[in-house]
């Protein structure tokens, strides 16, 4: 079945001056509006990954954190990762050294698969000077982009396998003062190469009042040293509806994210069963937008900006390292090797050959004409010449006779002066004639 032809009213708009879009409604289903489902069939065949890390000083609720974030056991809560990753010999040692652990899980949600790796640092801010802490973090980071820089650089890219980290929740203890020295130290290395997003860990701890001022404070801190936390790009724009719009600035506002972690079912005043922690006191509930910012940190997280996390790590974090990177090795881009590749290099040099054929042509032209003036002047200086010294003669020539004429005319008048000889008679004429002869 065909629709009727729209009338096809070319609207224009010029995002840029040269380029005109002409938009039209088209005059029957071509398909092109499958798109998104395409789209979604693959990527719910291929499936989605996240590469979490989480940093910060022991026993702050990690572990409990990420269990209760994705509602499955994926890091043991039985263990904690500083005791796991001690050995005897280490534990001897005064100084507690920083380990990196990594744990892959694959999980499934209305047949959704999420391939999830959760990167640990068991060890941070434990040792008796934790100046270096960040180090070997950093350096995990760092060893991930060159791992993903290595396989790119490979002939067959075919496969890549993201490891890169796509997002580091840093926990930050819940003292209620402001950052310390450790955690300032730490996000100011890592916030160029991951996004960022911080977390005060067991809010539960403090009183509304005690949260919102260490906000306050942890916010003033960040901006003081330049530390950039991760905010979605263009959430604002035309593209979204309002409700969205005020949806993320809502999540926004509420950075940094004062959560608690639970992954036991508490009856909350209802009767219902639900993930929360118990107090003498009473219950504080997970899920609850009013008890802590856990389902905020969830939507950013997980719901709302995934692919954004994926996206921002790989189109800026990561960009900005490789290029740094390549340009300590020495490479620099260089733009000759593609020019002949670049349409609009190419479409200018052309552009300048034909000017400069044209320039040319037109000098050339300009010579011969030149030339052709400057030999008509030449003939015409010669007749001229000519002209003159014919007419000079001609002058002359008329004044000589006009000479002779008016010595003539004195001859004459000479003659008509002197006295008449009588007339000689017809016959003597003759007889002279006759004489002569
Ligand atoms: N009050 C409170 N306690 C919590 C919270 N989350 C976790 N805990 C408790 O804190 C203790 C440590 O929690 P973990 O999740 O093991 O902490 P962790 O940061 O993984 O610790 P390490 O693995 O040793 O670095 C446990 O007894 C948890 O039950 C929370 O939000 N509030
Ligand atoms: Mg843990």
């Amino acid at each position: 079945m065909t629709t009727e032809v729209q009338s096809a009213t070319p609207t224009t708009t010029a995002p840029h001056p040269e380029v005109k879009i002409i938009k039209k409604k088209l005059n029957g289903y071509v398909g092109f509006a499958n798109f998104p489902k395409q789209w979604h069939r693959k990527s719910v065949r291929r499936g989605f990954t996240l590469n979490v890390m989480t940093v910060g000083e022991s026993g702050l609720g990690k572990t409990t954190l990420i269990n209760t974030l994705f509602n499955k056991e994926i890091l043991s809560s039985k263990d904690s990762e500083l005791e796991s990753s001690t050995t005897e010999d280490e534990s001897k040692e005064d100084d507690i050294k920083v380990k990196i652990k990594s744990i892959e899980h694959e999980i499934e949600e209305d047949g959704v698969k999420l391939t999830l790796n959760v990167v640990t640092a068991p060890g941070f801010g434990e040792s008796l000077n934790n100046t270096d802490s960040w180090k070997p973090i950093v350096e995990e980071i760092n060893s991930r982009f060159d791992s993903y820089l290595e396989a790119e650089s490979r002939i067959n890219r075919a496969i890549i396998k993201d490891s890169r980290i796509h997002a580091l929740l840093y926990f930050i203890e819940p003292t209620g003062h402001s950052l310390k020295s450790l955690d300032i130290s730490l996000m100011k290395q890592v916030h160029e190469k991951v996004n960022l997003i911080p977390i005060i860990a067991k809010s539960d701890t403090l009183t509304d009042e005690e949260i919102s001022d260490f906000k306050q404070r942890i916010l003033a801190d960040i901006q003081e040293q330049g530390i950039k936390t991760f905010i979605p790009v263009d959430y604002d724009d035309n593209t979204e509806d309002d409700e969205t719009i005020l949806k993320t600035k809502e999540i926004l506002s509420k950075i940094p994210f004062a959560v608690i972690g639970s992954t036991k079912e508490v009856k909350n005043l209802e009767g219902k069963l639900v993930r929360g922690r118990q107090y003498p006191w009473g219950i504080i509930e997970v899920e609850n937008e009013n008890h802590n910012d856990f389902s905020y940190l969830r939507q950013l997280l997980i719901r709302q900006f995934l692919e954004e996390l994926k996206e921002q790590t790989s189109n800026v974090l990561y960009e900005n390292y490789r290029s740094e990177k390549l340009k300590k090795m020495g490479i620099e881009q260089d733009d000759s090797v593609f020019r002949e590749f670049d349409p609009l290099t190419r479409q200018e040099e052309e552009k300048a050959l034909h000017e400069a054929k044209l320039a040319k042509m037109e000098a050339e032209m300009k010579a011969v004409f030149q030339q052709k003036v400057s030999e008509k002047e030449k003939k015409l200086q010669r007749s001229e010449a000519d002209l003159f010294s014919r007419h000079k003669e001609m002058k002359d020539k008329l004044g000589k006779q006009i000479k002779l004429l008016e010595e003539k005319k004195v001859q004459l008048e000479k003659q008509k002066t002197l006295p008449q000889e009588p007339p000689v008679a017809p016959a003597a004429q003759k007889s002279r004639k006759g004489f002569l002869r």
